[in-house]
C-alpha cells in the first residue's frame, strides 16, 4: 500500500518532523522565510492526505475542494483564522492547532512588549547604541510603572490568565472582559469581570488577547480608543484585525491614549513605511508571540502527533472542530 502523502508549506527541521517521515511520504516547500505559492498549495493540496500549515497559509474552500483525499490539516498555531474551519468539518477534513504549549511562552512576550512599552525600552537601547547617551537628565527616557497600576485583559483563555498571573507578580490590580465569565480566574488570580467599556475606562494597560472572529474583528475602533484614559498604553498580541489601525494611529497622535505594543498587524508583515512604525510611543514587534526555539519545536512536534494519529485513524490531541470527531466516531 501506498504511504500517506503529507505536505508542508515551510522549510522545518528534519527533527521536528521525524515522527512524521516514518509514518508517510512528505514534501516541503523548501523555504523558511518564503510563503508557499498559491499554485504551489493547490497542486499539493491535491495529492495529499495531510496539510502542516502556517498561519500565513489561507485554507479555504478552494484548497480542501482541491484536496480530495485530504483528512487532517494541522496549523502551526492555536489560531485558526486562516483556516475555514466550518467548510472543513462539512467536508470531514479535521482542524488541528497548537494550544497549550505556546501558553507560558506567548504570555512572556505579551508581558515584555507591556514593560517595553510602560518602560521605553527599545528606544533607550536605541538611543545609546547611537551614541545620543551624553549626559544624565532628571526625566532622560523615562517611562511610566507597570507596578501596583491596573491592567485590562480582553480575552481571558489560557495566554490571558497567564498574563494575569504575570501581573500578579507585579501587584497589579487584574481586570478582564470575556464572553463568558472565567471563575477560575477570578478566584486563583483575583481579577475581576467588567464590561468591555468598564475596562477600557479603568485599564492603564489594556491588553488585546482575543481570538479574530466575525464579533471581534475592529473591537477597538475609535469609540473604544477614546474610552481609555489618555495615560493609558494598549497592548495587542492576538490578531492585526482585532483593531482598526487608523483608528490607533490617530489616538495615538491625538493623545487620546499613551502608547502601544504591537506583536501583530492587519496586514503581516507590515509595510516599513506603514504610518504606525513612525511612532517614537508604538513598539512593534513582528509577531512572535511563540517564537522562542523550545516552543517551536514543541508546537511541531504536536503538529505532527496530530497529523499521525489522524492517519492512523485515531482521535488527534488537539482537534479544532469537534464535530469532525463526532462525524466520524473516533473516540
Ligand atoms: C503563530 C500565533 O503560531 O499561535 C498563534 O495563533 O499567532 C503564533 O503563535 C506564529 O506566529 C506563526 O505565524
Amino acid at each position: 500500500m501506498n504511504k500517506p502523502y503529507v505536505f508542508i508549506t515551510r522549510k522545518l527541521p528534519d527533527e521536528a518532523i521525524k515522527p512524521l517521515t516514518t509514518l508517510a511520504e512528505v514534501k516541503m516547500w523548501p523555504y523558511e522565510d518564503v510563503p508557499v505559492t498559491r499554485e504551489v498549495l493547490l497542486s499539493e493540496a491535491k495529492k495529499a492526505d495531510a496539510l502542516f500549515t502556517m498561519l500565513s497559509d489561507r485554507i479555504d474552500r478552494e484548497v480542501m475542494e482541491a484536496g480530495e483525499s485530504l483528512k487532517v490539516i494541522a496549523n502551526l498555531a492555536v489560531g485558526f483564522d486562516n483556516i475555514d474551519v466550518s467548510f472543513a468539518t462539512e467536508r470531514g477534513i479535521a482542524i488541528c492547532n497548537t494550544p497549550d504549549v505556546l501558553t507560558d511562552t506567548t504570555a512572556d512576550l505579551t508581558f515584555a512588549l507591556l514593560l517595553a512599552t510602560a518602560r521605553r525600552v527599545v528606544e533607550a537601547a536605541e538611543f545609546v547604541k547611537a551614541g545620543e547617551w551624553k549626559s544624565w537628565s532628571p526625566f532622560l527616557l523615562a517611562g511610566h510603572d507597570v507596578h501596583h497600576k491596573t491592567i485590562g485583559i480582553v480575552g481571558m483563555g489560557k495566554i490571558g490568565q497567564a498574563v494575569a498571573k504575570r501581573a500578579t507578580g507585579f501587584e497589579m490590580n487584574i481586570l478582564y472582559h470575556n464572553r463568558s465569565r472565567n471563575e477560575e480566574a477570578e478566584r486563583k488570580l483575583g481579577a475581576t469581570y467588567c464590561t468591555f467599556a468598564e475596562l477600557l475606562e479603568k485599564s492603564d494597560f489594556v491588553v488585546c488577547l482575543t481570538p479574530l472572529t466575525n464579533e471581534t474583528r475592529w473591537l477597538f475602533n475609535r469609540e473604544a480608543f477614546q474610552m481609555m484614559k489618555r495615560s493609558a498604553i494598549f497592548i495587542n498580541a492576538a490578531r492585526g484585525a482585532v483593531v482598526d489601525e487608523e483608528a490607533l494611529y490617530d489616538a495615538l497622535i491625538n493623545g487620546e491614549i499613551a502608547g502601544a505594543g504591537l506583536d501583530v498587524f492587519e496586514k503581516e508583515p507590515i509595510d516599513r513605511n506603514h504610518p504606525l512604525l513612525a511612532l517614537n510611543n508604538v513598539v512593534a514587534l513582528p509577531h512572535i508571540g511563540s517564537a522562542s526555539v523550545e516552543t517551536r519545536v514543541k508546537m511541531m512536534e504536536l503538529c505532527c502527533r496530530n497529523i499521525v494519529a489522524v492517519l492512523k485513524g485515531e482521535a488527534p490531541e488537539t482537534l479544532v472542530n469537534q464535530q469532525w470527531l463526532e462525524k466520524t466516531r473516533r473516540v
